[in-house]
């Protein structure tokens, strides 16, 4: 397996990663502004299948028709000259103070009507880009303090927007899908729809959706504390697999969104071997791009920036060599048939058998000794050392 990233890997990056000048709440920005265009060009050099970008990375806020074109027709032309993809694109409802409040959910109806328009209007260039995937990270979407959101009012317009906006999508017959990005705080106190549990249930309710999805990220989960891995897998068993974040993150604090891997390492493992090795029988449980939304270190210069994004892409390949030697190792299929792992696929009851049929079993009731498997150990920590091993190169 080579370490080499192509864009068969299907690694992609957002313009505000790279592009991150490393301005935060305490410090002033230690980074110049990068250039988009030059942020294809190095990321094709580097083995990147695309880029992924809010209007506002490549647009700044409030350019004119004419400004906006020049800015798209350069990018365009990067993208030809490249052949790097746009799969994904998203909107900026959180820098401009208009959406201090919010985007879709703001108590502000006039800054709700805004938002809508400025989605819109990114979606049509989605379309031309050939973007199949749009993201909504409700950054602002939230409040600090209980009294200030009616949540339920609030959940009310944010299905209202997302219905309106799927209407036109459907309507312009473009090919979109939406994917919701969840995450519990930051930048405000709590923001809706915190973990991907609150997600699915919220999409649920929505008029399309069949077409609205999930962008899980790594360190939106795991600053909550959440189980990554487990979280990833209920999405795909919901089928809203749509679109993924790579990061790293090491606990409950701030979002760190460091390089992959370079957090829960053990987790990104995992994650990694689910969706490479984790459909029914083998094989890859995620065909989307391995996207990463990361933030180069702001002690990094600009050289920094690349290594960080090669760190990425290769920590990933890595992991999934690491994890095709785990699947392979013939201790592993023994451990794992020791643990009852692939036990757990097949059905409690038997083919047509019924409740009343379950209670007329005495072997699974009256005649059953439940000291038996009560004794019996599981052998988990062998297993979990295998993959332990596998991951340190030690087998
Ligand atoms: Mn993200």
């Amino acid at each position: 397996m080579s370490l080499q990233p192509t864009p068969a890997d299907h690694f992609t990056f957002g313009l505000w990663t790279v592009g991150w000048q490393a301005r935060d709440p305490f410090g002033d920005a230690t980074r110049p502004p990068l250039d988009p265009v030059e942020s294809v060009h190095r990321l094709a050099e580097l083995g990147a299948y695309g880029v992924t970008f809010h209007d506002d990375d490549l647009i700044p806020f409030g350019a004119d028709e004419s400004d906006r074109e020049k800015h798209i027709t350069r990018f365009r032309q990067a993208l030809e000259e490249t052949g790097l993809a746009v799969p994904m694109m998203t909107t900026n409802l959180f820098t401009h103070p208009v959406f201090k409040d919010g985007g879709f959910t703001s108590n502000d109806r006039s800054v709700r009507r805004f938002a809508l328009r400025k989605v819109m209007r990114n979606l049509d260039l989605a379309a031309e880009l050939g973007a199949h995937t749009y993201v909504f990270w409700g950054g602002r979407e939230g409040s600090e303090t209980d009294a200030a959101k009616d949540v339920r009012a609030a959940l009310d317009r944010y299905r209202e927007g997302l219905d309106t906006l799927a209407q036109y999508v459907v309507d312009r017959g473009y090919g979109i899908r939406f994917a919701l990005e969840p995450k519990p705080n930051e930048p405000r106190g709590d923001i809706l729809l915190p973990t991907i549990g609150h997600a699915l249930a919220f999409i649920s309710s929505l008029e399309h959706h069949e077409m609205v999805g999930l962008n899980p990220e790594v360190g939106h989960e795991q600053m909550a504390g959440m189980n990554f891995v487990h979280g990833v897998a209920q999405a795909l068993w919901h089928g809203k697999l749509f679109h993924i974040d790579l990061n790293g993150q090491r606990g409950v604090k701030y979002d760190q969104d460091l390089v992959f891997g370079h957090g829960d390492l053990v987790s990104a493992f995992f994650l990694v071997d689910l969706l490479e090795n984790g459909a029914p029988g083998g094989g890859p449980a995620y065909d989307g791009p391995r996207h990463f939304d990361y933030k180069p270190l702001r002690t990094e210069d600009i050289d920094g920036v690349w290594a960080s994004a090669a760190a990425n892409m290769r920590t990933y390949l890595l992991l999934k060599e690491r994890a095709a030697a785990f699947r392979a190792d013939p201790a592993v299929q023994e451990a794992l048939a020791t643990s009852r792992v692939t036990e757990l696929a097949q059905p409690t009851l038997a083919a047509g058998e019924t409740a009343a049929d379950l209670l007329a079993d005495r072997s699974a009731f009256e005649d059953f000794d439940p000291e038996v498997p009560g004794a019996q150990g599981y052998g988990f920590v062998a297993l979990d050392q295998l993959a332990i091993e596998h991951l340190l190169g030690a087998r």
